[in-house]
């Protein structure tokens, strides 16, 4: 059966210095992001008719995936997800704002740019330990902004995950140290509101 592979990061390690740094890339990527994929392939061993779907469809019906497993592939595959749509809506000299569609439905929903945010700042800088905070879509197509723990995906409540910060330690302890407001805030630097946008009108 096909198993999943880490996807290469689409830019160098050193692209989105100063506000990420090299190092933390490095061990992100090949170390943490790595170790998720070869774990969600050890779960799913034996699992012929999961490994044949994609991690989008097995996290939507992760309530359905074999309990003996369930846990296993919650954890790996969200964490194999969730680092494959954080490499992608970061970018180096992206857009810097909102356009189109999205901004209209930004503006709509927080007022502005600037209050949303705020809110998924705050979303990062409450979740006790490990998660990530988040801008979704839902079934209705409303924005929301909200938290998961550990490697949670909105995919998991049928929510079309458009942006996601990681607030693990390990995405920002070796430049930012405990200062994990200071790292929400340098991260909007980088992100690739292009990649964003596509997501929101997909
Ligand atoms: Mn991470």
């Amino acid at each position: 059966m096909p198993e999943f592979t880490l996807p290469p990061l689409p830019y160098a390690y050193d692209a989105l210095e100063p506000h990420i740094d090299t190092l933390t890339m490095q061990i992100h990527h090949d170390k943490h992001h790595q170790a998720y994929v070869t774990n969600l392939n050890a779960a799913l061993k034996d699992q012929p008719e999961w490994q044949a779907k994609s991690i989008e469809e097995i996290l939507r019906d992760i309530n359905q995936v074999p309990e003996a497993v369930r846990t296993a592939v919650r954890n790996n595959g969200g964490g194999h997800y969730n680092h494959t749509l954080f490499w992608e809506i970061m970018r180096p000299g992206g857009a810097k704002a909102p356009s189109g569609a999205l901004a209209s439905a930004i503006n709509a929903t927080f007022g502005n740019t600037d209050e949303l945010i705020k809110q998924v700042n705050d979303a990062g800088a409450k979740r006790f330990g490990s998660g990530w905070a988040w801008l979704v879509k839902d079934q209705a197509g409303r924005l929301l902004v909200y938290s998961t723990a550990n490697q949670d995906c909105p995919l998991m409540d049928k929510h079309v995950p458009l942006l996601g910060v990681d607030v693990w330690e390990h995405a920002y302890y070796l430049k930012y140290r405990n200062l994990r407001a200071d790292y929400l805030k340098a991260w909007w630097n980088v992100v690739n509101w292009d990649e964003v946008a596509k997501r929101f009108s997909a």
